[in-house]
């Protein structure tokens, strides 16, 4: 048994030179390697059926991200280099609280801050393509679902997509790939999609995207927002609003955490699809929850990724994986063919 795969190598066009951490600039933690390790150890477990996407389809992303931020990441390379800056485009301002930010800034430092949710995220030339190749590998895979040809699919998606929101990038994302295929998995047909987010971080885009709405229900497990990226987004009072209200779950829990408590919370989730009655699923798969992971501090092994797939499984729903985040570059591929090896298994 297999799983196709969709992938685009121009994900290669994103590739800043340096991430804001720790007061430095330092090699990026989301680097294409990433990509690499991950096709090698599919390619040793046998998964042969990676395709290239299809074009990509700007329409469900315009419906749900706003129109003026595509623009501008499109735009905000050319715009840079016009101002004359020949380093990566990273915001030196953000709209902070009780400013009254009410208008968008034509100048490219002001405007890439208005649309930025935080500042360890450069966008350089070749962005915008592979942000836009990165969604075009959930659309095909949504695609490869909703058909009926396959039951489940795995997008390979680099640049990430969980912290874009509505209107900001930043968590190394830009644009929310998993909201994407759930969007598509309504307009295919489904009444209900569940988003399940195991990325060690809140997916604090996808929330904002569906944060109003009934047919999208969103949980997502991660580190306590007490002490982990995006910090100001994930706590578990966050439940959702007007008709949304009760179809946003968080599940936040704190450094150290293993894959007992973590499991607990997993059977929370895998629960609350059920009792909510989802037609389809899309799982933000990410494997920083990993004990060696460089920026989180959870404590999962490598094996749990493998059960965790299982169980996953378990809910026999057609299922798109998208790729999010993972940093321990050395594990990375053997945790992401793990989930998939125990998401097959089942
Ligand atoms: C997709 C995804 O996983 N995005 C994560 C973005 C995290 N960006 C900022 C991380 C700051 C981490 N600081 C941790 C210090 C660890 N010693
Ligand atoms: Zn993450």
């Amino acid at each position: 048994m297999s799983m196709t795969v969709f992938f685009d190598e121009a994900h290669r066009q994103h590739s800043p030179k340096g991430e804001l951490h720790g007061g430095e600039l330092v090699e990026p933690f989301e680097r294409p390697s990433r990509i690499d390790f991950i096709l090698d150890r599919l390619e040793l477990k046998g998964f042969c059926d990676i395709r290239r996407p299809d074009r990509f389809d700007p329409a469900p992303v315009f419906q749900l991200h706003d129109s003026g931020y595509l623009n501008f990441l499109e735009t905000a390379w050319d715009d840079w280099v016009r101002e004359g800056f020949s380093g990566d485009l990273i915001p030196t301002t953000i709209p902070a609280r009780r400013m009254p930010a009410n208008h968008c800034p034509e100048n490219i430092d002001g405007k890439a801050g208005w649309y930025a949710m935080a500042v360890e995220t450069s966008i350089t030339q070749g962005t915008w393509e592979a942000a836009k190749a990165s969604c075009a590998s959930a659309q095909s895979a949504l695609r490869h679902v909703s058909s009926g040809e396959a039951e489940c699919a795995f997008a390979l998606c680099r640049p990430p997509g969980h912290h874009a929101m509505r209107d900001m990038f930043g968590g190394y994302c830009f644009v929310n790939n998993a909201a994407v295929a759930a969007q598509m998995f309504l307009d295919s047909g489904a009444a209900r999609v569940a988003i399940l987010d195991i990325d060690f971080h809140h997916g604090n885009g996808t929330q904002d995207i569906f944060y109003d709405r009934s047919d999208v229900l969103f949980i997502s497990l991660h580190g306590h927002p007490k002490h982990a990226f995006p910090y100001y987004s994930g706590y578990a009072g966050e439940v959702g609003t007007g008709d949304g209200s009760g179809y946003n779950l968080n599940l936040p829990m704190g450094p150290g955490t293993q894959y007992d408590e973590w499991c607990g919370a997993l059977e929370t989730a895998t629960g609350r699809i059920r009792e909510f009655g989802a037609d389809a699923l899309v799982v933000s798969l990410g494997v920083d929850a990993y004990k060696d992971d460089p920026i989180s501090f959870f404590r999962l092994e490598s094996k749990d990724f493998i059960d965790c797939g299982r169980r996953i499984s378990g809910l026999r729903l057609p299922t798109v994986i998208v790729m999010e985040g993972g940093y321990a570059i050395n594990e990375i591929g053997v945790n992401v063919v793990g989930f998939l090896e125990g998401f097959l298994d089942n």
